[in-house]
């Protein structure tokens, strides 16, 4: 799905600004809000997520649907265009209407969708309408708990409690940030146009071998033309399938990117790609990047700052990468959702390697000591449907499916998270992923290496990952949740752990590990939540994963503090972050620069391995 910019094919027009807003009081489809102009509505940001801008827990707390509305007006010259109004984020469903007529939905709160709006629109003013919800259940991704005795991180009963008003429990560990977190944009085409674009590559010596594939509609000619960056002319081919040679290729590196222009031209219409060649491939134990065996530095991220929440914050997203430069950081994670587009193309100009996950969180319906009942017989979080199962197998398909549409031509993704923390030691969890792993295998044209991220499970065995996953992703909390204030008894049973994964014969990582730690907390003791503590927790990992030679990447959790919902473990949000929220230094950061800045990209545990 290609990314809209303007050429010279194709306008666009950004309706980012403020929005009038309201709350659905639960009439709002009954009373058709969206044929009129909103009664009683507020002001309100967009993009951004609406619950930390009004001061008020009606907003902060709401449960279900709100309205944002707008209005614009078409210029004449773009009408004999094809014109879509394109959402590139609505969390977590959306119903879009323009002049009271509904013209999409869209489920999944954190990737991009369209519509052609022509027949749509009228001369004069046009009223859009966007209806989105929050709500988050067993079939939704992120996965919200059912049953309110298992709440996570409270532990539960298994007796439904019940609450006041209706609410959201997150089966997950962050705020459940809503509403129009990105850009609204309208933009044209001509009639003929290039629907799709995918590139792949491959480096032999000096030269670059570039495959393309044009997907169009209507009648014309595909042109290819690569150029370098300064938009010189390279080569170019015609046809909708090819390959071209890059002489002397000059390759995306971690943190050395280098972008070509990719210019498709077809009938009328133009369409410009920034594009990095470079290889991405699994061998053995080793992850190579244009061949060379690379370790991630670096982090599990969330897009959460404050008040925008999930919104789209592009200064900050500088902000962080210049901070992970800082560091000698040079990767992350999309944990626990994509990320915006304007943050992948940011990724790619920099240099900066991408994990990319799905919104795949909270498949697990028996976390954090609760336990999942229908009628009075324990539930499996694989177990049918019918028996109370989880609900998310067709999204998730299409999720990934979505996912990898969208980024699949980013140089600096390099791998494809399909979930976060699901049952993937549980009964049935390996049907449940194994289509998941073949659809984002056949999705992808560069056909990246695929993982599950994963939870500490009782038996490493039975975990689907083993089976499934291209690198073992470790989420491990020695030292914190497991013999937190015990570095030394965590150490050996991490060291025992650790020694599993590494005779696996593939490379595996931390992709979370980390201690709660309140910014301006000190003792002259490691005591937990100290800023000392923080420093002695990582120390004590390090050591550990420095002895073993297929352990290929430290991703640290979490880059900054971030908000959650509220809880007995959660001090106004989880307090993990490297940097706070508005990203000063906690003490750590200067320790962790310290130790990136020795460790190579490249080669690090070259020499034992
Ligand atoms: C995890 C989750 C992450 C949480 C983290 C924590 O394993 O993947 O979403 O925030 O633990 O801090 O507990």
């Amino acid at each position: 799905m290609l990314y809209p910019v303007v050429t010279e094919s194709r306008a666009l027009i950004d309706l980012s600004g403020i929005w009038a807003f309201r709350l659905d009081n639960g009439e709002g489809f009954e009373e058709k809000w969206y044929e009129r102009p909103l009664v009683d509505a507020v002001t309100m940001a967009v993009p951004a997520s609406y619950n930390d801008l009004k001061d008020d827990k009606a907003y902060r707390d709401h449960y279900g649907w709100v309205f944002y509305q707008t209005t614009f007006r078409i210029p004449v010259f773009m009408k004999q265009e094809r014109i879509l109004l394109r959402l590139e984020a609505v969390t977590h469903t959306a119903k879009v209407y323009i002049n009271g007529i509904e013209v999409c939905q869209h489920k999944g709160g954190f990737l991009p969708f369209e519509a052609e709006i022509n027949r749509h629109i009228k001369t004069g003013e046009n009223l859009l309408t966007i209806a989105a919800d929050n709500r988050i259940d067993h079939s939704t991704l992120p996965v919200g708990s059912e049953n309110l005795g298992g709440v996570m991180m409270i532990g539960g009963t298994g007796k439904n409690c019940g609450t006041v008003r209706p609410q959201n429990r997150p089966n997950f560990d962050f705020f459940n940030y809503c509403g129009i977190t990105r850009p609204v944009k309208i933009y044209t085409t001509p009639q003929a146009y290039i629907k799709d674009i995918s590139l792949k590559a491959s480096v032999e010596g000096t030269l670059g071998i570039l495959h393309y594939e044009v997907e169009t509609c209507g009648e014309g000619e595909v042109r290819v033309e690569v150029c370098d960056r300064e938009g010189r002319s390279l080569t170019s081919a015609t046809g909708a399938c090819q390959g071209l040679i890059l002489e002397n290729v000059k390759l995306w590196q971690p943190l050395n990117a280098y972008l070509y222009k990719i210019k498709v031209t077809f009938a009328e219409d133009i369409y410009i790609l920034p594009y990095g060649v470079r290889t991405v491939k699994v061998e053995g134990a080793k992850f190579l990047i244009n061949g060379q065996p690379f370790y991630f530095k670096g982090y599990g991220k969330h897009e959460d700052t404050f008040p925008a929440g999930r919104g789209l914050n592009i200064p900050m997203n500088v902000k962080d990468v210049s901070l992970l430069k800082w560091q000698g950081a040079n990767s992350f994670r999309t944990s626990h959702y994509p990320y915006s587009e304007d943050m992948m193309r940011l990724c790619d100009e920099e240099g900066i390697v991408v994990i990319d996950e799905t919104p795949a969180v909270g498949i697990h319906l028996n976390f954090g000591g609760g336990a999942n009942f229908k009628n009075g017989r324990k539930v499996n979080t694989f177990d049918p449907v019918e028996d109370g199962g989880i609900r998310t197998l067709e999204h998730h398909k299409e999720t990934v499916r979505e996912l990898i549409l969208r980024d699949k031509n980013y140089a600096c993704v390099v791998m494809w998270s399909i979930a976060n923390e699901a049952d993937s030691a549980g009964p049935g969890a390996y049907e449940y992923f194994k289509p998941l792993f073949d659809i984002a295998r056949a999705s992808d044209p560069q056909k990246r290496p695929c993982t599950i991220v994963g939870m500490q499970v009782e038996d490493n065995t039975k975990d689907c990952t083993l089976k499934l996953s291209d690198v073992y992703c470790l989420n491990r909390y020695y030292g914190w949740y497991v013999m937190g204030g015990d570095l030394e008894t965590a150490e050996k049973l991490m060291r025992e752990e650790l020694e599993f994964w590494n005779s696996q014969g593939k490379p595996f990582m931390f992709t979370e590990y980390g201690a709660d730690t309140v910014s301006g907390f000190h003792d002259t003791m490691p005591v937990m939540f100290t800023e000392e503590y923080q420093v002695e927790y990582y120390k004590m990992n390090h050591k550990v994963v420095d002895e073993l030679p297929n352990f290929i990447g430290e991703q640290v959790w979490n880059f900054a503090d971030f908000a959650t919902s509220q809880g007995i473990m959660r001090v106004q949000g989880n307090k993990k972050g490297i940097f706070t929220r508005e990203r000063r230094p906690k003490m750590v950061a200067h320790y962790l620069r310290e130790r990136w800045r020795s460790i190579p990209d490249f080669n690090y545990k070259g020499s034992r391995q």
